[in-house]
């Protein structure tokens, strides 16, 4: 049975090592948080992704998975750690860096080493093959092979999206890409598609900035409807009536660890300025101080005007509140001197965030929806107009029915 070393088990590490290990593989997975590893070790997952957790355990209890803080020896080396962005709007590679270092020590000639982790165009070769090459001898494409294969899949879905979409996989040789291809076979349902380290790097991040710019286009026509007192959402539900017309949902923002990142890496490969790409990352990011003007215009007259916030995470459904357009709404109302609750059933941690429902309705003078859960769909509306000073609800989804809304003696405003 051939070995392979996961490294880093963050949401897609994780589910992929385990599926490797239910698919014919021997697998160690590293993580260099000692908390994950123990947790791991105990048979609890630190990531909630659906089925997740059924699979890990089934590999964990037969002996096919095992977790560690360092590698080993393996065929086969996966890495799947955090590419974060920098300050300097450039990626973070510190932890490519390390685990490159760290498969230096371990590798073997005519291994293969695959880089999943979301990165800038020419770090598979120069970078992780750089690092290889120094500290062991190995040369990728002569001694070992090196392939690029990024992940694709839809937070919430991870599972079901790792079997079932296509994947790219890029190789520095045609050996290379193949091989990946082989081990990616045996629980991808997709098709693959094979080419070279460039352009399966591009790929990627031009699937991310594709949606950027889409959803900045919706959200710069939000703003011209707004000036007309036109329904943005109208305008986007008959145009994408068209064939060839698909416009995203306009929202208070754009979050998670992906789409608001990845354009950045290809910016940072290109000399020219003033491009469509940087130009919609501003429009997306001015979105969330957009919405926190919008609510305290709303209830600046208020006396000691509160705001609750429904809605922490990045996006519906989901815990994860990395790059929350939430947390910029927040922080630009409390610089306005307004109090701030922020209630989210789904997020355990996070600034200004209220246990409960009730107290973080009470004597709040707006009710601010930021995020479409489907638990927030069943709020109480007859109690919240008891609890709240005033009856407004500001809806940045377009998530409520506003005309139930006023028949309850709600004000209602929609981005
Ligand atoms: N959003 C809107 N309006 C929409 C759709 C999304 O405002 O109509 C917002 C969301 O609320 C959220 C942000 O955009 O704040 C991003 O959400 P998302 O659902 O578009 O994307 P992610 O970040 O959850 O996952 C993306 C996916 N990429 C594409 O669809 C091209 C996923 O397939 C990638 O694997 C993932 O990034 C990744 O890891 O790169």
């Amino acid at each position: 049975m051939k070995k392979i070393c996961v490294m880093g088990l963050g949401y897609i590490g994780l589910p992929t090592a385990s599926l490797l290990a239910n698919n014919g593989y021997e697998v160690l997975g590293v993580d260099k948080n000692a908390r994950v590893i123990d947790k791991l070790n105990a048979g609890n997952p630190h990531i909630e992704e659906p089925d997740l957790k059924g699979i890990f355990i089934s590999a964990l209890n037969e002996g096919r998975l095992k977790v560690s803080g360092k590698a080993q020896k393996s065929d086969i080396f996966i890495i799947s750690v955090p590419t974060p962005l920098g300050d300097d709007n450039k990626a973070d590679l510190s932890y490519v860096e390390a685990a490159s270092a760290e498969i230096s020590r371990y590798i073997s000639r005519g291994n293969l080493v695959i880089l999943e982790s979301t990165s800038p165009m020419d770090t598979t070769e120069k970078l992780v093959g750089g690092i290889i090459h120094e500290n062991s001898g190995l040369k990728a494409g002569k001694d070992y092979l090196l392939s690029f294969c990024p992940e694709r899949v839809l937070p919430g879905k991870i599972i079901f999206e790792l079997v079932n979409n296509n994947r790219i996989i890029g190789g520095i040789d045609r050996e290379s890409a193949e091989e990946a291809r082989e081990v990616y076979s045996s629980f991808v349902k997709g098709e693959m598609f094979l080419t070279d380290l460039r352009t399966a790097e591009l790929v990627k991040l031009v699937e991310n900035t594709y949606r950027d710019v889409n959803l900045a286009f919706a959200n710069e026509l939000s703003l011209i409807c707004a000036d007309y007192d036109i329904n943005v959402r109208d305008v986007i539900k008959y145009a994408n009536m068209h064939p060839r017309v698909n416009i995203l949902n306009p929202g208070p923002g754009v979050g998670g660890h992906c789409i608001p990142i990845d354009p950045w890496f290809i910016l940072q490969s290109v000399s020219r300025k003033n491009t469509l790409i940087e130009r919609s990352r501003r429009i997306n990011d001015d979105m969330p101080l957009v919405v926190s003007g919008r609510i305290f215009d709303l209830i600046r007259k208020n006396k000691n005007p509160k705001a609750t916030i429904l809605g922490a995470s990045y996006k519906e459904n989901v815990g994860d509140h990395r790059e929350s357009p939430t947390k910029a709404v927040v922080s630009d109302l409390l610089a306005k001197k307004v109090r701030v609750s922020v209630y989210d059933p789904l997020v355990d941690d996070f600034i200004n965030r209220e246990e409960s429902l009730e107290a973080s309705l009470k004597s709040s003078d707006i009710m601010v929806l930021m995020v479409g859960h489907n638990v927030f769909r069943d709020i109480d509306f007859k109690k919240a107009c008891k609890l709240m000073r005033n009856k407004t609800v500001f809806d940045t989804r377009n998530f409520y029915d506003g005309e139930e809304l006023a028949s309850r003696g709600f004000k209602y405003y929609r981005l």
